[in-house]
């Protein structure tokens, strides 16, 4: 890692989307941790998706899979990395040295917390991510209304949220002793589930997953890193999404 004095920014290629928003309520944390220790910083290139600049030859040099986010480390000979749990793990392992959002190796069961991290970012990558993700384009953007593909995406998100539920009954956050620890697992799947009520109305969300939700929308850092592009400030969705008594609405 650099120090303090050469540090030079990340840059974090990202819109407020809830995968860009992994990204840069992680490096909100970070700055946050880490700012006046390592110098710790990035910047952030809004990519303008209206105009496709996410398929621009450019960008594919640094995202072959065209989507956002992506981030650029000139710390590192300008070492590129895509997809969002990926880019997750990178941070960690060359920014985080004092382990604050995992588990240092002298704790003994910093390989199983490690493995259980992996395996709730896997269950988001693959689930809750491309589940919902297909359950708001079929019910919101497609511009044909089709009643299979809207149920079946909506009761497949349902069921991961189940799955949420069972896990965080009993506990604060998904990993860690007892009640659990804020750490990448959380910061991996939150950003989606604030975006339930777009596809699963608010009082069908399970209780336990809106207080871990509100957890995580309550930390300093996301209030920053979910509009991160946007001068810290949400995007229109954003609006009426959440009821005033969730505490998830954003401020006026
Ligand atoms: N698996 C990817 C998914 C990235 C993704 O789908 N990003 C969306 C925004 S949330 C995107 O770039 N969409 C633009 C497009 O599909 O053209 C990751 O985790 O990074």
């Amino acid at each position: 890692m650099s120090a303090l004095s050469n540090f030079r920014p990340l840059v974090v290629f990202t819109v407020d989307t809830p995968n860009g928003q992994k990204v840069t309520n992680f490096t909100e944390e970070l700055k946050r941790a880490y700012g006046s220790k390592t110098g710790f910083n990035v910047k952030y290139r809004k990519i303008d998706m209206s105009v496709n600049e996410h398929k621009a030859d450019w960008y594919l040099k640094i995202n072959p899979n065209g989507r956002i986010p992506a981030i650029t480390d000139p710390n590192r000979g300008d070492f590129n990395v895509f997809e969002t749990a990926a880019i997750l793990l990178y941070l960690e392992q060359h920014y985080d040295p004092d382990h604050l959002f995992s588990w240092p190796s002298t704790d003994p069961k910093a390989d199983n917390y490690r493995s259980e991290v992996m395996q709730w970012m896997f269950f988001v990558h693959g689930g809750i991510g491309p589940m919902q993700g297909q359950a708001n384009h079929f019910a919101r953007a497609a511009p044909e209304k089709i009643p299979y593909a809207i149920n079946r995406y909506k009761a497949e998100t349902q069921r991961l949220y189940s799955v949420l539920d069972a896990r965080l009954k009993d506990r604060d956050y998904l990993v860690g002793e007892g009640r659990g620890k804020f750490s990448l697992a959380d910061m991996n799947g939150w950003t989606w589930c604030y975006r339930g009520p777009l596809v699963v109305p608010e009082e069908e969300i399970p209780q336990s997953v809106k207080a871990w939700i509100k957890r995580c929308w309550d930390r300093p850092a996301s209030k920053i890193g979910m509009g991160a592009t946007n001068n810290g400030k949400l995007g229109d969705w954003a609006k009426g999404a959440w009821s005033k008594e969730s505490g998830l609405a954003p401020e006026e």
